[in-house]
């Protein structure tokens, strides 16, 4: 398929009773895998690359525009969450939004840049559901590389039909509504995201109004992380919009008290937001725990929980 062919793409492969290139036996082009020096790849046209992601892209912008469930981050309390309620309810449509260009948050390293992975029992049971092998040191598991897991979680997430994750992609505002269920019908609930370019989100002080784009969901779980430069974000704008008084700001490290505080704590924080992993310690003012991972994992589980108990009630 050459040049001006490449808008009837679509229709000629569909005339085939191909889907889309993949689907293309390497037979039918002239390509060729020979590592002898005969290697040759089927022919294209550089505009087929570019329609290739740009109907994808765009198609799929579109149709999250109303999702089921908005993810804010995609740490490990975040892909926890998704990976949990794409499983369970693979009939919800769930949007990962993640600011950084690279999903997996802080969960690329265990602690002072060293690469294990730290995670107390129980939640070495959501390991052994991903596959991720560890070794067992008693109370507690060890992954070799952090990154095992976090390249595991992530393969499996966006492996579901379900589930869409727009990286280089920051949430800028939360979309609030009147909430009709509040006792003095005064109240509001959130309703959805407001998003841009994570790149033109840095750039708001140096051009003028560059306004952003939206997607409404009934659910939102917000998973950003403690404070730092894009993290705690709901914790944060909820306190802006007056639905909460003050942050509790995240306490000194304690690792007893700190797993069980955030898995246990992880709740609606506000009508149609839940809230995971250590952006709780800032809403709570719980402790954080430092390098051991099981509660982001236990408490994404959590979240994913509470989602599906606000879709079912
Ligand atoms: O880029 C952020 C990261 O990948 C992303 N994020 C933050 N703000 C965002 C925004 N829009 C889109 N406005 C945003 N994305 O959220 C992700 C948060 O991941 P994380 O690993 O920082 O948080 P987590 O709660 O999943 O895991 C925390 C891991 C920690 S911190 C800690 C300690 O300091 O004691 N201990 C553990 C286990």
């Amino acid at each position: 398929i050459y040049g001006s062919q490449i808008d009837e793409a679509p229709q000629l492969l569909n005339n085939a009773g191909l889907k889309d290139f993949s689907s293309v036996a390497n037979g039918s082009y002239d390509c060729k895998e020979d590592y002898n020096g005969d290697y040759r790849f089927a022919p294209i046209e550089e505009a087929q690359v570019s329609r290739a992601m740009i109907k994808r892209y765009f198609n799929m912008m579109y149709e999250r525009a109303v999702s089921d469930v908005v993810i804010i981050g995609a740490g490990s309390a975040g892909l926890s969450c998704a990976y949990h309620l794409a499983t369970t309810r693979p009939d919800l449509k769930i949007t990962i939004i993640e600011a950084n260009v690279a999903p997996g948050g802080g969960a690329w390293l265990g602690g002072q840049l060293m690469t294990p992975m730290v995670v107390r029992k129980p939640a070495d049971r959501f390991l052994a559901e991903l596959g991720v092998p560890f070794e067992d040191e008693g109370p507690f598991v060890v992954v070799k590389h952090a990154a095992l897991f976090t390249a595991t979680v992530l393969a499996r997430v966006l492996a579901l039909p379900n589930v869409v994750l727009m990286n280089a992609t920051a949430v800028e505002d939360l979309i609030v509504r009147p909430d009709p269920r509040s006792a003095d019908g005064t109240g509001q609930r959130v309703a959805g995201v407001v998003t841009n370019w994570t790149l033109v989100a840095l750039n708001h002080d140096t051009q003028s109004c560059m306004d952003p784009n939206v997607i409404t969901a009934p659910v939102v779980v917000s998973a950003t992380g403690h404070d730092g430069p894009m993290g705690a974000f709901s914790a944060k704008r909820l306190v802006s919009m007056g639905l909460l008084k003050e942050l509790g700001n995240m306490r000194g490290l304690d690792m007893n008290r700190a797993e069980p505080a955030i898995v246990n704590g992880t709740r609606e924080v506000a009508p149609g937001l839940i809230m995971t992993g250590m952006e709780l310690s800032e809403h709570d003012g719980s402790n954080r725990m430092g390098p051991t991972f099981g509660a982001m994992m236990a408490s994404g589980i959590k979240a994913a929980r509470e989602a599906i108990r606000i879709f079912e009630s």
